[in-house]
């Protein structure tokens, strides 16, 4: 068997593909995007929450949410490192990422506005992570499916934080519980955009679903996520700001409100409401971060050389 047939005996057992393994450029290709994006989803997505660390209302809340935001640090590291398997490197996609040419989930470049976002942040957004995830460990690429198993883990205790969180706010004064309902309504509509755009213009998804890597369409996903939430909003006594919601027994998916996919696509054209501030924000960690880059590849140069000795 030559490369190409062994990679398709693979993709039609359903079996994993491997650093080693041939595979189709379009295949690598198609990874690299994929996982790229989602590390620096995980590098972005520190920054709504890292801006709350230092104003979180109590010493507990403070050291859960630094718990969190380092998470994040480390699902980014995990999928940087997937992604390099397949040839391409970290300085690469960084330069990428900061030069403004990366894509980076939607979701981030919205603001943060008060505590209740990060009730809203952990159960909305970390909430629609799992369930856009889950699938993405059945991914056939084996690097990518492995770093998805170990990161659903940590969302889980994610979603289960934000959504405390919310209740608490839930059950607190009338000021508190107004602060949380204000934070879903904001976030209920750009955490369905998560999923990406509807299946009729999702380019990607036919080819990325041959290939076993996404395991269902957007809209699939979505409808299941909300189906997830509509749920749970009745226990924390709170609502959803789509009237709409109904559950379809002919096609037995939970239907929605429409979407504004004009704004999706301004936030994807880097035209959403903090695009600039977050990559600024990137931009200079990134700076301030040369020194510990250069004193760690001296330190890797030193410890090389006397191991050579
Ligand atoms: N934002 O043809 P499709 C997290 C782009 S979770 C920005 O449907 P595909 C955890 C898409 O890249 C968030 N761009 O594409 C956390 C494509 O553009 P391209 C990250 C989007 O790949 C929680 C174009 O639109 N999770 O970070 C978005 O088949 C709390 C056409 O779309 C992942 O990335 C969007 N929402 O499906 C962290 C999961 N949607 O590349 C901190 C892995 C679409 O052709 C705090 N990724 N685009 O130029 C996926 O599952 C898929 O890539 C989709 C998109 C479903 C996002």
């Amino acid at each position: 068997m030559d490369g190409q047939e062994q990679f398709e005996a693979l993709i039609a057992a359903d079996a994993r593909v491997e650093p080693r393994d041939w595979m189709p450029e379009g295949y690598r290709k198609t990874l690299v995007r994929q996982i790229s994006q989602h590390a620096h989803s995980e590098i972005i997505g520190m920054q709504p929450e890292g801006n709350w660390i230092s104003r979180a209302p109590s010493l507990k809340r403070k050291a859960i949410l630094m718990a969190k935001v380092q998470d994040e640090a480390g699902h980014g590291l995990y999928l940087y490192s997937a992604a390099e398997t397949l040839g391409t490197p970290r300085d690469r996609m960084t330069e990428d990422l900061i030069a403004g040419k990366a894509r980076y989930s939607s979701i981030f470049n919205y603001p943060a506005l008060s505590w209740a976002d990060m009730g809203a942040i952990g159960w909305l957004v970390d909430g629609a992570a799992i369930c856009n995830q889950v699938p993405l460990c059945r991914a056939s690429y084996g690097p990518y499916g492995r770093a998805m198993v170990r990161i659903c883990k940590e969302e889980s205790f994610h979603q289960r934080q934000g959504f405390e969180i919310l209740l608490e706010l839930a059950r607190g004064t009338d000021a508190q519980k107004e602060m949380a309902q204000d934070a879903i309504n904001r976030w209920y509509a750009p955490s369905l955009m998560m999923f990406g755009p509807p299946d009729d213009d999702s380019p990607n998804s036919r080819q990325s679903m041959a290939w076993n890597i996404k395991r269902f369409s957007n809209d699939e996903l979505r409808s299941r996520f909300v189906g997830m939430i509509v749920e749970q909003v009745q226990v924390l006594g709170l609502t959803l700001p789509d009237p709409a919601i109904r559950f379809n027994a002919e096609t037995g998916r939970w239907e929605h409100g429409p979407l504004d996919w004009e704004e999706f696509r301004e936030v994807l054209a880097g035209r959403g409401p903090c695009n600039s501030q977050r990559l600024a924000r990137r931009r200079e960690a990134h700076e301030e971060g040369a020194w510990v880059r250069e004193a760690a590849a001296a330190y890797a140069r030193r410890q090389n050389a006397t191991e050579v000795a």
